[in-house]
This record gives structure tokens, C-alpha cells and sequence, in this order.
């Protein structure tokens, strides 16, 4: 096992293929994740110059799906259902399991352009992918083999993580991802907090929660797409985001396979946490492909003080 650089000594010019093979990874996964990453090229051009208006269709969930939901799903199950080594696939914008090759090794969830709404205010977006061995994509988020994420904001970053630490790559002039950041890892507390929901809907538990973090000087920082709110966790290494319960709507907002899942499997590879503020997320057995749950994720202290807040006040 090539030796993994300290935190701060990372190597620089490293692109996303060599970093895999250093890390010995299984050459398939190796592919599926490079495959992704080449799919990425594509979609961060149709959010530079494509259509921002709506496709006349909807999801799975009944909403309005835009042009640019629809070209990314299509780019990224196109690069899939040809890449070799995918088994079955999901996307959060269809609404069923996609059976590829009997021969496939991994299976994929995906979100192909998560916030999407913000694109036409010119707001962060991103993809969200989680990876799991074999064709069963109902199972409980601890036994994904992979998760990683691409960033399409001032720059266009790709976090992956295989089990093998959490690694950033930053998309060059030429396209190509190479290597910023190595075993990325968080603090135990933090200083800033990401809420999301509407705050009147807040249970007590979480009110007080708030409450607690904005009396020890907390500052809020949230921007309504979650792969930014995320990111902004892990590369600066503090805070916590949350979309909890919420009064009227007990499961909150975020989709278990395709958001919650992939993004408590890195931040957990960094030595954060995340909780539905009662369980741990990764903990959960998804019923149907359209769950959803609460999530307090981030540092891992204040990911625990919410859980005591939650346990004490609901
Ligand atoms: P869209 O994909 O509908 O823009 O939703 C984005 C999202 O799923 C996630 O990225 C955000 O964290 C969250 O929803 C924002 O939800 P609110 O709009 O309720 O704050």
C-alpha cells in the first residue's frame, strides 16, 4: 500500500487515475470512479452554457424537472450503463432501479445535479454519487465501497473517498482533476452552522439546539445547495449543517440513497458524524428508493450535542 502523504504534505500534480492506482484500489472501481469524473467535463459545460429553463417533465418526487436536471442524468447514465462495471443504477431523477449487465461489479445512486434550482442564480451545485459492491441498491449506507461528490462553483472540485481517507481534486485548465488535497480531516467542534428548513418549523429540541450554538458564537453559513454546504465542512475542517425533522414533516427533506448516504460515508471518512439526531445515518435501512431523512452532519461534538438536544426535547 503506497504510503498516504500527512495531512498538509499533499503531492501535488497527481491526477485522479494515478491517485487510485497508488492507493492499489480494485481496477474497476478505479474506472467507475474515472468514468464519472469524465462525465463531470460534460455536465460542468452544460451549466456553463446550457439551458437554464425547465424540461416540461417531473421526478420522482412530482417536481419540475430543469433542462439541466435532464442532461446530467442523461450524461451520467449514458458514461455508466457504457463504463463496463456497473451492475444496476438509480438516479434521483428517475424513478427506478435500472438493471445494466449481470456481469456488473458495483452499483450506483446518484444525484446528478443536486441544488439545481440555484443554477440560474449562479449559486453553487453539484453531483453526489455513492458506490456499493454488487446489485442491491436498497441496503444500509455502511456498506457503500466508495462515495464522492463533484463541485461546480468558482472552481470544479471532486471529492472521493473509497474507505481510504477523503481526497480533493480540482479540475485544471485542461480538464483534468488532479490531486489538492489528501486525507482531508475534521475538527471535533466547530464555528459555524449550515440550517436548513424553515426555522418556525423547528421542534424544541432543535430550537434549543440553535439556541445553544449561537450563544457559543457560532456563525451561520448556508447557501441552499448541499453539496457546497458540505464542502465547506470538510475542506474547511469545522461546522455542522442540518436539515432536521421539522413540525409539519417528521422525515425532513434530504433523500437517504442519493444525498444523505454518499455524504455521511465521506464525512465519517474525515472523523465527522451523521445523525438523523436519534441514529446514525449509515445505520439506516432504506425501505424504498424514495426515503428520506432528518440529518445533523459535521463535526462530531456538535453532531452528538444535537442528539442530546433531540433525545431531551423531541
Ligand atoms: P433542489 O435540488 O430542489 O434545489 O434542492 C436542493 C436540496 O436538495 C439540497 O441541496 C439543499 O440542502 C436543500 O434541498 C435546500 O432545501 P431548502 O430549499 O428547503 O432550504
Amino acid at each position: 500500500m503506497a504510503a498516504i502523504a500527512k495531512p498538509g504534505s499533499t503531492r501535488l500534480q497527481i491526477d485522479l487515475r494515478r491517485h487510485l492506482r497508488e492507493l492499489e484500489e480494485d481496477r474497476d472501481l478505479t474506472r467507475l470512479i474515472c468514468e464519472i469524473a469524465d462525465a463531470s467535463k460534460y455536465i460542468v459545460n452544460s451549466i456553463r452554457t446550457g439551458d437554464l429553463g425547465l424540461a416540461g417533465t417531473s421526478n420522482l418526487y412530482g417536481e419540475d424537472q430543469l433542462a439541466l436536471d435532464v442532461l446530467s442524468d442523461r450524461i451520467l447514465r449514458k458514461r455508466l450503463s457504457h463504463s463496463g462495471v456497473v451492475a444496476s443504477m438509480l438516479s434521483e431523477e428517475t424513478a427506478e432501479i435500472l438493471q445494466i449487465s449481470p456481469d456488473g461489479k458495483y452499483s450506483v445512486a446518484f444525484d446528478p445535479l443536486d441544488g439545481s434550482s440555484l443554477v440560474d442564480v449562479n449559486l453553487a451545485v453539484g453531483t453526489i454519487v455513492s458506490i456499493y459492491e454488487g446489485s442491491n441498491l436498497l441496503q444500509a449506507g455502511r456498506n457503500q465501497v466508495a462515495a464522492m461528490y463533484i463541485l461546480y462553483g468558482p472552481r470544479t472540485t471532486l471529492v472521493y473517498s473509497t474507505g481510504r481517507g477523503v481526497h480533493e481534486f480540482n479540475m485544471n485548465h485542461l480538464m483534468e482533476y488532479t490531486l489538492t488535497a489528501e486525507n482531508v480531516q475534521i475538527q471535533p467542534s466547530g464555528k459555524i452552522y449550515s440550517p436548513g428548513g424553515q426555522r418556525n418549523l423547528y421542534t424544541e429540541g432543535t430550537e434549543k439546539y440553535v439556541r445553544s450554538l449561537e450563544e457559543n458564537g457560532y456563525k451561520l453559513r448556508y447557501s441552499g445547495g448541499f453539496v457546497p454546504d458540505i464542502n465547506q465542512v470538510m475542506m474547511k475542517g469545522t461546522g455542522i449543517f442540518f436539515y432536521p425533522h421539522l413540525r409539519n414533516n417528521p422525515q425532513g427533506k434530504l433523500r437517504l440513497l442519493f444525498e444523505l448516504n454518499p455524504m455521511a460515508y465521506l464525512i465519517e471518512q474525515a472523523g465527522g458524524a451523521a445523525s438523523t439526531g436519534r441514529k446514525r445515518i449509515l445505520d439506516l435501512n432504506p425501505q424504498s428508493i424514495d426515503d428520506r431523512a432528518p440529518v445533523f452532519i459535521g463535526c462530531k461534538d456538535d453532531v452528538k450535542k444535537a442528539e442530546e438536544f433531540v433525545r431531551q426535547f423531541g
